[in-house]
């Protein structure tokens, strides 16, 4: 018996080691069962090339079947055996034309996929009215190869549910990532525009694979520089490799660009010279890059400067540059991701309170981008009042891509369900089944506008994103972005299969404990609605002990509130009254301390360390039983990725086995300061069975880390 294991030991090829380069478009060899099958339902490829678009659909498809099935098929004008694979639109294919199938309602980004007889042949058909719908089509056919799904019966119509799907880059102009954990910004701005890394055309092309359709190339807290010619002939370089793969680019504006860049002494938005210099720049724009997309603009918040500065609104200003991009059909993305140095307003209630009364004021060209929750993309938020109460004004939702509170690179936290646990959140603005996704999607109100923004957490690393499995976080992004209502455990497992290994006894195991890996995070960080308990400026680690500087809101003692009778920020009619912001049964329920959902108890309310839970323990016994529950789900994590080391390479098995090691002991870190600290508070006994913390409270607070990667600054 060990002769025959070693003798296939032996046999078997060695997994090639991986870096992850090559995210989920690997297109590696398939398994014989699947190749041959697969191999005669792509005997030959009938796909023009005649323009940038076709030309990139085309070599995706030869690369991808030459990858999977160990050879591409020949190219052929018509259809002369069976098992042709046919792509294009009525326009580019006198085939398709001939077909007469019902691209018609499609949109510009739509396809479908048939299986079809052409001349008396099998065939499968990917048809799309226009070129860069053919493009996504490839992708959802080699997405269904590279899953090891049937194609022999394909009836598959398919177009995005959201117009703008666009990565923000936090990306600084010196190349540092504000928020990023994966080395440098990708673009390297000092060769741009002569030397265009040919990662650009890969990071396009992996956009294009999930649908993404923009992107904003440099942080909100924005450099005015980049309006500059210099940078202009940079960004066109950039918008030229991305234009074939349908991604417009986008640009962060500072809103104080006219002085610092345009020698006025002033940038408020009623101003005649200021309104021309805005005019001015989107011609001079426009002139580099024809399709550009707009602006993001991040004003009068965290020190950015704004229309505020001059008494103006919120919709004064972004309605200036509106404007000036209207003519060449950009948009603005204007955040509501603000809150003012001044203001004493439970900072969860400032967004809604500042952008609700200008509900219709937006130019038509206008979307509000508010982040999921209210306060900062935490493990946990419930969903941010806006959505549901501006029914007139376009509103789109930004998630965040890069973990920074969820872990850095490091941690293993697969967010496609708390995008998922947002989108379907219900706003109840029209009654039940209001849910956020109905809002952004523009069904609910009638947008004529509708997007998704995604933080991303692309640098200059080798895999992109810092660790392997936050690439599963860009994946599902994008796929939700092309449709909300996609399942995000559905999502996980088209991406483990891509990603490693179509090998059941991988992906079933990788597919549960990434389902289970956030919720893991709340534990062991901010369980029960706790939030905003990260170590001061880099957000590295827990320090829920942080109280004083400059802003009582930049503090963990602001959100918390521990006192030796309870915990919680009363955020009901008795508190800051927050919920009054929901709609009326979304708010009875959040207000209502008995109603409302555990995992957002002290979000909203304040509560005796004896408050009842629903599992019969008092708060604080729940609240250690949530922390220790978070450690060991990281420790079944790594048990389980052990036992995974021979399906997939080792170079990327053992990354992901150092990770999981390092989430193992912060985890823990995390448990035992907060622990430490909030029993402080409490004064209670841990329960039986639960070790104390390991050091004193003292040591966990002692701990200084200047250098943690992402810091703003
Ligand atoms: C780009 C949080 C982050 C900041 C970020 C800000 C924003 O406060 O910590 O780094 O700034 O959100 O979304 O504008």
């Amino acid at each position: 018996m060990l002769g025959v294991w070693l003798l296939a030991a032996w046999i078997a090829p060695p997994l090639r080691a991986e870096d992850g380069y090559d995210l989920w478009l690997r297109y590696r060899a398939l398994a014989p069962e699947h190749a041959d099958a697969y191999r005669a339902a792509a005997s030959q490829l009938v796909a023009g090339d005649a323009t940038p678009t076709q030309a990139a659909t085309r070599a995706e498809l030869l690369r991808g079947l030459e990858g999977l099935l160990g050879a591409a098929p020949p190219l052929s004008a018509a259809v002369t055996r069976p098992g042709a694979l046919i792509v294009g639109t009525p326009a580019s294919s006198p085939l398709i034309a001939r077909l007469g199938l019902q691209t018609g309602g499609l949109g510009r980004e739509g396809y479908l996929i048939r299986s079809v007889v052409v001349d008396g042949h099998a065939a499968t058909v990917i048809a799309a009215d226009e070129d860069i719908g053919a493009l996504y089509g490839a992708f959802h056919f080699l997405r269904l190869l590279q899953g090891g799904q049937p194609i022999a019966r394909l009836d598959v119509r398919e177009r995005p549910r959201l117009q703008r799907r666009v990565l923000n880059h936090w990306d600084n102009l010196d190349r540092y990532v504000e928020r990023g954990y994966a080395g440098q910004s990708i673009w390297d701005w000092h060769k741009l525009p002569d030397w265009r890394d040919p990662c650009y055309t890969d990071y396009a092309r992996a956009n294009a694979s999930i649908g993404v359709n923009g992107t904003v190339l440099n942080n909100v807290n924005a450099n005015a520089q980049i309006l500059t010619p210099m940078y202009l002939e940079k960004v066109a370089a950039l918008a030229g490799v991305f234009r074939p793969y349908g991604i417009r680019v986008y640009l962060s504006a500072r809103f104080s660009a006219p002085i610092e860049i345009g020698g006025l002494a002033t940038a408020d938005p009623q101003d005649p010279a200021v309104r021309r210099w805005w005019r001015d720049k989107a011609d001079e724009i426009y002139r580099h890059v024809p399709d550009f997309g707009g602006f993001l603009v991040k004003a009068n918040s965290e020190g950015q400067p704004g229309p505020q500065d001059y008494g103006r609104s919120h919709a004064d200003g972004a309605n200036l540059l509106a404007e000036a991009l209207a003519p060449h059909g950009g948009i603005v993305m204007w955040r509501a991701f603000v809150y003012s140095h001044e203001e004493p307003e439970d900072r969860a209630r400032q967004a809604y309170s500042e952008f609700v009364p200008h509900d219709g004021a937006f130019a038509g060209n206008v979307m509000v981008q508010v982040k999921n929750g209210a306060i900062d993309f935490q493990p946990r938020e419930p969903f941010h009042p806006l959505f549901g109460a501006m029914p007139s004004t376009p509103l789109m939702m930004e998630l965040q891509i890069t973990k920074e509170y969820l872990g850095f690179a490091t941690h293993l936290a697969y967010l496609g369900p708390m995008y998922e646990e947002v989108l379907k959140a219900d706003t109840h603005a029209r009654g039940k089944g209001s849910t956020v996704a109905r809002v952004i999607d523009g069904s609910l109100h009638r947008y004529a506008l509708t997007g998704m923004a995604g933080v991303a957490n692309i640098g200059s690393d080798r895999n992109w994103s810092g660790s392997h499995f936050d690439q599963a976080n860009w994946y599902a992004f994008g796929r939700l972005a092309w449709n909300p209502a996609l399942d995000a455990r559905a999502i996980a497992e088209e991406w483990t299969r891509m990603t490693f290994s179509n090998d059941p006894a991988f992906v079933a195991p990788v597919v549960e404990m990434m389902m289970g890996s956030r919720e893991a995070v709340v534990d062991y960080m901010t369980p029960l609605g706790l939030h905003h308990l990260m170590g001061r400026g880099h957000h590295y680690g827990p320090a829920p002990w942080v109280e004083g500087g400059p802003r009582a809101d930049w503090t963990s003692v602001y959100y918390h509130r521990a006192t030796r009778e309870g915990i919680g920020f009363d955020r009901s009619a008795s508190g800051s009254n927050a919920v009054a912001q929901y709609a009326p049964p979304v708010a009875r329920r959040f207000g209502d301390v008995g109603r409302v959902p555990e995992e957002y108890l002290l979000w909203f309310h304040h509560v005796p360390w004896d408050h009842r839970m629903r599992s019969g323990r008092p708060l604080w016994e729940e609240l250690v039983h949530r922390y220790a529950r978070g450690v060991d789900y990281v420790k079944r994590m790594r048990a389980t990725w052990d036992g995974l080391g021979a399906h997939i390479d080792g170079e990327r098995h053992a990354q992901v086995a150092a990770f999981l090691a390092i989430q193992q002991k912060e985890a823990q870190w995390w448990r035992d300061a907060s622990i430490a600290y909030f029993q402080t508070f409490s004064g209670r006994p841990l329960p039986a069975g639960q070790a104390p913390p390991p050091h004193p409270l003292e040591h966990y607070k002692a701990l200084q880390f200047p250098h943690a990667p992402g810091d703003g600054r």
